[in-house]
């Protein structure tokens, strides 16, 4: 049995992604967190740190999101969404997974945590133009390594694609100005059936 707790939006988009590329069947359970529910006692049973999203499968908890994305497609993909171990393209994959969580997802994070998510008293606006620089630095950095058509890797799908589009999507949520290659593959994958699916079914839940 798999079960996703998030909210739409978040980062539970790339796991409930992962599972409707997969094909997979999973139950969704919202955790509203503008009502601060990720902070209550029974979700912080499931995720001490109190955030979305917690993929939850056959009783055993993943409170990271890629780490989540990876299971799943390590656990059923069978071959799809990750290139095979020890090879060079799973070294590629894993340099982009890397990539994307530690440089092109913090700048964007900055954004959110000192514009929303922080408590207030933490809040520091001035760091807002150094975050939106970093953003800009690091995707000028990766605009050649970027693909016209296809993917990251190539032919195939993988974890790294669906973690980078969603990322983008924020950054197009964020209004951060993307190059018309980004925005390209923000658009073309974030269309696929499995990503709007799986975010109809988030959202869905809000009722
Ligand atoms: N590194 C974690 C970050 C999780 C995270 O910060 N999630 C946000 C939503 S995208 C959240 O739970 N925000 C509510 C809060 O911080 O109280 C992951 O990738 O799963």
């Amino acid at each position: 049995m798999i079960t996703l707790y998030g909210f739409p939006q978040t980062r539970s988009w790339r796991v409930s992604w992962v599972l409707e590329e997969l094909g997979l069947d999973w139950h969704y359970q919202l955790v509203n967190i503008r009502q601060a529910e990720q902070r209550g006692h029974d979700y912080s049973q499931l995720n001490p740190r109190r955030r979305v999203p917690t993929l939850e499968v056959d009783g055993q908890l993943i409170t990271e999101s890629m780490a989540a994305c990876v299971f799943v497609a390590e656990k059923f993909g069978d071959g799809a969404l990750l290139p095979a171990a020890g090879t060079a393209d799973s070294a590629k994959h894993q340099q982009w997974l890397s990539l994307i969580i530690s440089e092109i997802e913090q700048p964007l994070w900055n954004m959110g945590k000192h514009k929303f998510a922080l408590p207030e008293e933490h809040r520091i606006p001035a760091l807002l133009p150094t975050a939106q620089w970093e953003f800009a630095k690091i995707m000028a950095e990766l605009e050649s390594a970027l693909p016209e058509q296809g993917f990251l890797l190539g032919d195939n799908l993988t974890v790294a694609d669906i973690l980078l589009a969603q990322t983008l999507n924020w950054a197009k949520r964020f209004e951060q100005p993307l190059s018309a290659k980004a925005e390209a593959f923000r658009a073309r994958l974030t269309e696929r059936p499995a990503a709007q699916s799986a975010l109809a079914k988030e959202t869905a839940s809000l009722g």
